[in-house]
């Protein structure tokens, strides 16, 4: 389905979006691209952000978007080696807390916290990264008391690097019939500063029950947003190499989840990465293409289009624009 769609801020690159409203209002946490001289690579050499801004709207289709300036900046983060991706945030008792993904001084992505008094900042960032963090693209739900960080990400993203939390001496990335490498999902601390417990694998079944395979385009990639609809959860996800959006649903927040469809089709560019939000009775989905800048997958720019479901809760498909994978 071809929907009405708006670049949100056309005065810079920005991308992997995380919306939240607050206080009445819609808070963007995106990721800000930077143009690079990389060879563009699997490992994501070329997403070199050093910083990242808050944005801010009440009308995500047709109102001012306000740029609140920088949330974070790598040369504030005592531990940062390079590459400030995708971050998320949480409210808790009128703290906010933005939990972002830094590769440290021997190139490992942790998990950074900072923490501020508003939602658009200043955040001021931990000393140190989450104890026995790794990985890539976060999602914070919140379930009463509790809050839930989903993160993980494929190839450039390291996932492959850890097994049961601990990281291996060789990577190890399934393939064909294999089941697929699962996203992770732990709790947060009451402090909001630390991991609860060991992080669990988020698994996505078919609908017979069996774990999506490694050769499913379907698959688990990248790119977690979870939100709730209906008295159920949507566990969505990029699938990376074969770019799409595509969500599963489940009971509970730790899964499983069953496999469902596609929300976005791919776009031009290479990555796709999204949030959903409800807002003032409608229901958004935040995005990034790399149009404005004539398809470089480095630079991409900020999306919103609605969202809908049908009478049993199931999204219907969004045309990304991009072409369909072969
Ligand atoms: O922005 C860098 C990486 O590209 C993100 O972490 C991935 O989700 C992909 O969008």
């Amino acid at each position: 389905m071809k929907k009405e769609m708006r670049y949100l801020f056309p005065a810079d690159y920005m991308a992997d979006p995380s919306v939240h409203v607050f206080n009445g209002r819609v808070y963007i946490y995106p990721s800000h691209d930077w143009e690079c001289a990389n060879v563009e690579n699997d490992n994501g050499d070329q997403y070199v952000m050093k910083d990242s801004h808050v944005l801010s709207t009440d009308d995500p289709m047709h109102g001012e978007v306000i740029d609140h300036g920088k949330a974070l900046d790598i040369a504030d983060i005592p531990w940062a080696g390079r590459q400030l991706w995708d971050s998320d945030i949480a409210e808790k008792n009128g703290k906010y807390y933005l939990y972002f993904p830094l590769k440290d001084k021997n190139d490992i992505f942790r998990t950074g916290v900072a923490v501020g008094d508003r939602p658009e900042g200043p955040f001021i960032p931990q000393p140190d990264p989450i104890r026995g963090s790794y990985s890539i693209d976060y999602c914070v739900l919140r379930e009463g008391d509790d809050y839930y960080l989903y993160f993980g990400g494929l190839w450039g993203g390291q996932l492959q690097r850890y097994q049961d939390n601990k990281a291996l001496e060789t990577p190890y990335l399934p393939e064909g019939d294999a089941p697929s490498l699962p996203g992770r999902v732990v709790k947060l601390s009451k402090d909001m500063l630390q991991y609860a417990e060991e992080p669990r694998p988020v698994i996505v079944v078919d609908k017979d029950g069996q774990p999506l395979k490694a050769n499913d385009p379907h698959r688990f990639f990248e790119a977690t947003w979870v939100h709730t609809y209906n008295g159920k959860y949507y566990y969505s996800y990029s699938t990376g190499d074969t770019h799409l959006l595509c969500y599963a649903t489940g009971d509970n927040p730790y899964g499983p989840f069953t496999y469902q469809g596609v929300i976005l089709t791919p776009v031009v560019g290479w990555t796709t990465h999204h949030s959903i939000v409800q807002y003032k009775g409608k229901w958004y989905l935040f995005h990034h293409d790399s149009v404005p800048s004539g398809g470089k997958s480095w630079l991409r720019s900020l999306k919103v289009c609605e969202l809908e479901y049908d009478a049993e809760g199931h999204i219907l498909t969004i045309d990304g624009g991009g072409q369909a994978a072969e």
